[in-house]
């Protein structure tokens, strides 16, 4: 991609209203538009890196099984009256008359939705276990949209519902989600903690929420610091295999973190003083299991072998597939912009061309530019009349991990300069090298956006 052909609208100014970095960040990479109060349009480069997580997500939801659909986002109220959450769900839900005056809602989750189309199509214990998932916008009406992406009132989120015949089965689900949603975060560049958390309005005994430690997070969560020290890593996982998920399971949680609602004091004192955290977290996932909550509620049962009539077992599961960009810049950044991990990063390498118009300079530029995208790889080469200084700024305000400087001194050397966006280093290398070296870095980190 040229730069000269992108739309990349980046702020000089410090926008007022951002109170926290990565809102702050992402207004001025060019990345959002506030439309309304916590409704954003998806600017292109912010909309490319939502491409990138939301691939990852699938990715990882497919190779632990599941199974991706998609629902609507406005749906008829009747389910939920069925269900009784209609009345329950309160304020938040964005409710909506049509022209026959039909109440409608802007879905907040679609524990209701899923339910009624398993009753309508499955009643043999044969079709299980089976797990759907699906990645759709969402409306919560919160009372105080804030932090840009983080708590917004329209946002992107992955949900999955599973259906199984029996609590153990049920909870081997729980635990798959748990061991694909550790895979999913670090490839995403994040470490995000499993914690013991309360059930809220979709219900449950078991649920963990996945927590970003970070300062601006709105959670205050308590941890033993022996939990910041486990790494999923590059572990094969069979996810039919029940101990191996239960074994990963107990790796993760059986060690003291909780956020605030599930807190508890004398517990937490058991943990060796020198390891108690107290700390705050971005909530980038929770999973649940609940029973058979809104099976019994709607009707959603199966015939067992023995051809009894029993109620499925069920569990949902969520990803802030749109928070996870603000809680990965706030993660990830210094001061000079955000500094993307390679797993979600919008363009691999930037080329930055210190000589505009010189014939050799540019010669060399966009001999790079196609030697990475025959690779497979998206650089974005600033090819635009600016001073060295401001095409650096931008570079490092978007926040791409390598950086390509190529110019007429280099080139009569027979190199051009890669930086490394996170430690600052740079080396020189001949093209080809430097291409090479970008080829083996990204290996690992193969995420097609668009
Ligand atoms: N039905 C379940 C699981 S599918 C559910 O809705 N879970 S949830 O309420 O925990 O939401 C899932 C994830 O969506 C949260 O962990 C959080 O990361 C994200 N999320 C929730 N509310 C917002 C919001 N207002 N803005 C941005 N992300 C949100």
């Amino acid at each position: 991609m040229r730069l000269s052909r992108y739309f990349l609208p980046v702020l000089k100014e410090t926008p007022s209203e951002a109170q926290i970095v990565s809102h702050r960040l992402m207004l001025r990479a060019g990345m959002i538009k506030q439309s309304s109060a916590g409704i954003y349009s998806w600017l292109p480069l912010g909309f490319k890196v939502l491409r990138k997580i939301e691939n990852i997500v699938h990715e990882e939801q497919v190779r632990a099984g599941h199974i991706p659909m998609q629902m609507p986002t406005l749906q008829s109220a009747d389910l939920w009256k069925e269900s009784g959450r209609y009345d329950a769900y309160g304020e938040e839900m964005l409710r909506i008359t049509d022209r026959h005056d039909r109440d409608m809602l802007y879905t907040p989750t679609a524990e209701e939705l899923i339910t009624d189309i398993f009753r309508s199509n499955v009643s043999s214990y044969k079709d299980l276990p089976l797990t759907m998932y699906q990645i759709q916008w969402k409306f919560r009406d919160e009372i105080r949209p804030r932090f840009g992406v983080m708590r917004g009132r329209e946002f992107y989120m992955k949900d999955g519902y599973n259906f199984d015949l029996s609590k153990e089965d049920a909870l081997h689900a729980y635990n798959r989600h748990l061991v694909s949603y550790l895979r999913t975060y670090e490839r995403m560049g994040l470490q995000a903690i499993p914690m013991r958390a309360d059930g809220g309005p979709i219900g449950g005994d078991y649920t963990h929420e996945f927590l970003v430690l970070a300062e601006t997070g709105e959670s205050e969560v308590f941890y033993d610091s022996a939990v910041t020290d486990l790494s999923f890593g590059d572990r094969e996982i069979d996810y039919d295999n029940v101990e191996q998920c239960q074994g990963v399971l107990e790796e993760f949680t059986t060690k003291y973190a909780r956020t605030d609602e599930t807190h508890d004091d004398a517990l937490f004192g058991e943990v060796p003083e020198e390891r108690r955290r107290t700390a705050r977290g971005i909530e980038v996932g929770q999973i649940f299991y609940f029973g058979t909550k809104y099976s019994d509620a709607l009707g959603a049962q199966v015939q067992t072998a023995e051809g009894e009539k029993v109620s499925v077992h069920m569990g949902s599961h969520g990803i802030g597939v749109s928070r996870l960009l603000g809680a990965i810049i706030e993660a990830s950044h210094d001061d000079n912009g955000i500094i993307w991990p390679e797993g979600v990063t919008p363009f691999h390498a930037g080329i930055v061309n210190l000589k505009q118009g010189d014939a050799e300079a540019d010669a060399a530029c966009e001999a790079l530019e196609k030697a990475l995208e025959a690779a497979g790889l998206e650089p974005l080469y600033d090819d635009r009349k600016e001073r060295a200084g401001g095409k650096f700024a931008t570079m490092d305000l978007i926040g791409l991990p390598w950086r390509i400087t190529v110019g007429p001194r280099g080139l009569k050397n027979g190199v051009v300069e890669l930086t490394s966006r996170r430690s600052g280093e740079s080396e020189e290398l001949a093209p080809e090298a430097a291409v090479a070296k970008l080829i083996e870095i990204y290996a690992d980190h193969r995420v097609t956006g668009l």
